[in-house]
């Protein structure tokens, strides 16, 4: 049901850009692992450290763990969260949670990917070392820009994403758009996402 209406606002959103123009430029230098993270040591899903704490911007998250230990949580194993007032992403509460999610993503062929979040409240995503999206203060549900990302390597690059729930509703989603695709964007699968146990990918 969540994705079904997702779906139905990102088309709003689509339109929306395609009429202002309100794409946002290419990026392009996201640098792949390297080297290549062995298939064996993968483990489904992107890895998080929970922060308990009132936020008002992603800055502050890593400005906390300076001092404060996190709490390991759960893998999370895709971006589609949409929960109104229920629990943020793993971590079992539902406010006042700060989250640093590390992991790779793979892009599985070269090309121009568009990419998308929609997210309540802030978020900061980097991948392979270069800012994809950048909202990070307190807000409702709203969407991204549509940014278009150059990939010239297909493979794993690390992700990075800092996020924080300070109030009331929570979401956190991630669309793309893959080379050659039309249409809407869909979240981006399971199967793009990987983490190793215990490792803190650079980025
Ligand atoms: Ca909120």
């Amino acid at each position: 049901m969540r994705s079904v209406i997702a779906t139905a606002l990102l088309a709003c959103s689509l339109t929306f850009g395609a009429i202002t123009g309100n794409a946002a430029d290419l990026l392009s230098g996201l640098k792949s692992a390297t080297p290549q993270p062995g298939a064996g040591d993968l483990r489904p899903g992107l890895g998080v450290t929970y922060y308990y704490n009132v936020f008002n911007d992603t800055s502050e998250i890593p400005d906390w763990a300076k001092y404060k230990d996190g709490v390991k949580g759960e893998p999370i194993l895709i971006l589609d969260y949409f929960v109104g007032d229920g629990d943020v992403l793993t971590s079992g509460r539902v406010d006042e949670v700060g989250a640093d999610i590390r992991g790779y993503i793979s892009f599985p062929v070269a090309g121009t990917y568009t990419i998308a979040m929609r997210s309540n409240d802030g978020v900061d995503l980097k991948i392979g070392g270069v800012r994809i999206v950048h909202d990070p203060g307190v807000h409702s549900d709203r969407f991204s820009e549509l940014t278009p990302v150059e990939i010239t390597t297909p493979g794993w690059y690390p992700l990075h994403l800092l996020y924080f729930e300070k109030r009331v509703t929570s979401t956190l989603e991630l669309y793309w758009l893959k080379p050659g695709g039309s249409g809407q964007l869909d979240f981006v699968p399971e199967e793009a996402f990987a983490h190793i146990p215990g490792e803190v990918p650079q980025n």
